[in-house]
């Protein structure tokens, strides 16, 4: 049987508690003040590829969430759905001008390219046993990191989208934050370091379950 957290939801969200990508729809229903019930599939035993399962998600992966017989399922279209449905101000988070939009969906990519090719990537092999090309993987984090780093140098604000934060920050932050559980160091990214400070410090933040810190890749 699935293993069950909080109670009293209508929204019940399927996850893996060490998913970064799972994490940020976690976090981003925290920082809503959304109430949910958090059900872990067995997916060491295959749960999430079961026929029940993918009428959820026919691509048999959490995060998927189920909102009064809606099933969403993707880390970034669950952000959308979520502010859209439940945000006071939707536009606080997926942005209020063209450019700002823009801007957040372009970061939307970069979670589901550059982060998932890179630090998700790393972190797959040394917290999951996942066979993965590690140079690839240390790359694609190294480009990464340093791009939003300067990038970051470069804002008015801690954040990666105009002043505030925005559905583009939760995105980024899970797998940017537990980057070093893939051996992926962030010594070298002061302005980084305080963005996920500022994150951390957020009213109704959470944190994802930390995992053992393994030798930094070359
Ligand atoms: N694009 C998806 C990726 C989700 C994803 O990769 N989920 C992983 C866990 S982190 C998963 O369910 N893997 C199992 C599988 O692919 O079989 C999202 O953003 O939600």
């Amino acid at each position: 049987m699935p293993q069950q957290t909080q109670t009293e939801a209508n929204i019940t969200l399927y996850h893996h508690p060490k998913s970064g990508h799972c994490h940020k729809v976690a976090l981003f229903m925290h920082l809503l003040d959304i109430p949910f019930e958090a059900v872990i599939p067995d997916m060491a035993a295959g749960e999430h590829k079961d026929d029940a399962f993918l009428a959820l998600n026919p691509f048999g992966q959490v995060p998927v969430i189920i909102d009064n017989n809606t099933a969403v399922s993707d880390s970034n279209a669950i952000l959308i759905y979520l502010a859209t449905s439940y945000a006071s101000d939707p536009n606080q988070w997926l942005g209020s001008t063209p450019t700002e939009r823009a801007n957040i969906q372009r970061w939307f990519s970069v979670a589901a390219g550059e982060l998932a090719r890179g630090p998700a990537l790393a972190r797959l092999e040394s917290v999951f046993g996942a066979t993965i090309d590690a140079t690839s993987a240390l790359a694609a984090s190294t480009a990464l990191l340093s791009t939003m780093e300067s990038h970051l140098a470069k804002q008015q604000s801690p954040f990666l989208v105009s002043n505030r934060l925005t559905a583009a920050d939760v995105a980024m932050y899970s797998y940017v934050a537990h980057a070093p559980e893939g051996g992926i160091s962030l010594d070298k990214y002061p302005t980084l370091n305080k963005w996920i400070a500022t994150i951390e410090s957020t009213p109704g933040f959470v944190p994802m379950p930390s995992s053992d810190i393994p030798e930094v890749r070359a």
